[in-house]
């Protein structure tokens, strides 16, 4: 039986992913939670296991991965065959296009001004929000007209891109404006296996 550990912490949304995968996947996951606020993912084992001194850290047996979009990539395809990410070329594709605007669109909009209003992280929240504003219109229009952020049913890019959606209204953002982005994360919500986080 396979032995998957988080290295984990229960109010970040990319430590979220991959608890929520596991769960969607019925996979068990064994949570290692870190002592985030005294420093422990950068120093002695954490930063052997994760030069870049952040969470999530995931451990498959012998085998350890940081950045949740890659722990998605890697959980997808070792315990979910074709359902959450499929390899033909154009559908794979597709899902990277998401995973990409997880990490760039979402982390440096919703995710910053969160950053900032709840943890008080010297960043400029107000450029934060106008990013976040940006996105969520572009993902109000595409969802608007899809039930799912890509291949008509729900992969790893909606895993990717849902959290820290959720999570904006702590970082002083409101998707009252945006029904469509609320459906769609009440469809996520709803699917078999669904965990939450706080705040979401
Ligand atoms: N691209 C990474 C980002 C990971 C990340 O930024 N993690 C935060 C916690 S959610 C962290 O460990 N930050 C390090 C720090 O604030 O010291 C991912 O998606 O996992």
């Amino acid at each position: 039986m396979a032995e998957l550990k988080l290295h984990d912490l229960e109010l970040s949304g990319n430590c979220y992913k991959v608890r929520l995968l596991c769960s969607l996947l019925r996979q068990h996951l064994d949570i290692v939670p870190v002592d985030f606020l005294s420093g422990a993912h950068k120093k002695s084992p954490l930063i052997e296991k994760n030069p870049f001194g952040e969470i999530p850290i995931f451990e498959d047996g012998g085998m350890t991965l940081r950045d949740s979009q890659a722990i998605l990539v890697y959980l997808a395809r070792k315990y979910g065959g074709d359902a959450w990410l499929p390899t033909d070329a154009a559908s794979m594709a597709k899902v990277v296009e998401w995973l990409m605007v997880a990490e760039n669109e979402i982390a440096r909009g919703p995710n910053d001004a969160r950053l900032h209003d709840k943890f008080g992280v010297p960043i400029d929240a107000e450029a934060a929000r106008e990013k976040a504003k940006r996105i969520f219109g572009l993902m109000e229009t595409h969802l608007a007209k899809n039930d799912w952020l890509t291949l008509g049913r729900p992969t790893i890019a909606d895993i990717a891109c849902m959290p820290y959606v959720a999570l904006s209204h702590e970082g002083g953002l409101s998707l009252e404006p945006y029904p469509a982005i609320r459906a769609w994360i009440g469809r996520i919500k709803a699917l078999p296996g669904f965990i939450a986080m706080p705040a979401i």
